[in-house]
């Protein structure tokens, strides 16, 4: 068949499959936060799918921009320069491996820890990186901002009285929040195939809430509960929110961890920004009794975060890291 050419072209490819696109879900939850009664649209969302997109959000398009150029300028370096961000490990540039046990996709990323002083990788601290410096500052202040207001919205939904439990794990100063700027170049080979690439695995994110900024290119897939795939259209001017496994266990299974993964195709870069919220890394998760009804029984044991994220890095992506935590 075709596939083995790809191996003359890339190892990466020669591992790959020609996909086709997944049917697009044209109905995803839309939620303008202002609007009175988003409360409970986003609990139904976060049952529902585990997944919807904010409209109304605050955040200037200018900020927004500002950071698609930056990144767009960085992946554009040759890479000898891209790797002076140090190989993601976690944290660095990354090109086609994920994670630390063989899983490749097409795509180059850019992984940062979000710390309360302003991002401090090194290379970012060179003087020609500082442009790039304070667009991302900028950019984790506004969508941690988001974050904290729709946790915010989440916990009025789901009537608890501490409204801010979900939301002082990511707004605290030890949270372990990150940035991701992941660019998925067309893949050339795929043009005469019409076909489409892995740009990055199926997969659940392990913290509590992500935000999710790409331009116009399609290629993110959501896993519905069916287990069937459905294609999210692009919407560069709204922020897609997904749960993440931490946010299913403090709502006991109530709130669904969304798989998902995106497919590169041979035309068109991706270009997506990413803001995980994570809870400081000694904060102990286990099901809140606020959400539980009366003798609900908790699904999962209560672990540490930092336990989770190092359970998880032993993963590989496509592995349900939650069922190790289920209670027996
Ligand atoms: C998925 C969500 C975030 O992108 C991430 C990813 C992390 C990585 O790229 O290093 C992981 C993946 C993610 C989950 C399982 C492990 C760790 C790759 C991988 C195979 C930064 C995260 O926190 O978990």
């Amino acid at each position: 068949g075709l596939l083995p050419l790809f191996s003359t072209v890339s190892p990466v490819l020669a591992a790959m499959v020609v996909l086709t696109p997944s049917p697009a879900m044209k109905q995803i939850p839309a939620i303008n936060l202002s609007e009175p009664g988003s409360e409970a649209l986003l609990v139904r969302a976060c049952e529902d799918l585990g997944f919807f997109k904010v409209t109304e959000h605050d955040i200037p398009m200018e900020l927004i921009a500002k950071l698609e150029e930056e990144a767009l300028k960085f992946f554009a370096l040759s890479p000898e320069e891209k790797e002076l961000a140090g190989r993601a490990n976690p944290f660095g540039y990354g090109s086609k491996n994920i994670g630390g046990h063989g899983d490749v996709g097409w795509v180059e990323y850019l992984l940062m820890p979000i710390t309360s002083e302003p991002l401090s990788m090194a290379f970012l601290m060179h003087p020609s990186a500082s442009s790039f410096r304070s667009a991302l500052d900028e950019y984790a202040l506004a969508v941690r901002k988001l974050a904290c207001r729709v946790l915010e919205l989440m916990a009025q939904g789901l009537g608890m009285e501490q409204r801010d439990a979900f939301r002082k794990l990511v707004a605290d100063e030890e949270s372990d929040s990150m940035l991701r700027l992941n660019h998925y170049p067309p893949c050339p080979m795929l043009r005469e195939l019409n076909g489409f690439v892995t740009g990055f695995g199926e997969h659940t994110d392990p913290q509590i809430i992500s935000v999710l900024r790409s331009n116009d290119t399609a290629g993110l897939e959501i896993s519905l509960r069916d287990g069937s795939w459905v294609s999210v259209l692009p919407d560069r001017e709204s922020f897609f929110i997904n749960v993440g496994d931490s946010l299913q266990v403090l709502t006991n299974g109530r709130f669904r961890s969304l798989r998902h993964r995106v497919l590169a195709n041979g035309w068109k870069s991706r270009v997506s920004m990413i803001y995980f919220g994570g809870p400081p890394l000694g904060e102990r998760l286990a099901p809140l009794p606020e959400v539980m009804a009366e003798g609900e029984q908790s699904k999962y044991r209560e672990f540490m975060w930092c336990d989770y994220k190092s359970c998880a890095s032993k993963t590989l992506l496509g592995d349900n890291r939650l069922d190790l935590f289920h209670q027996a």
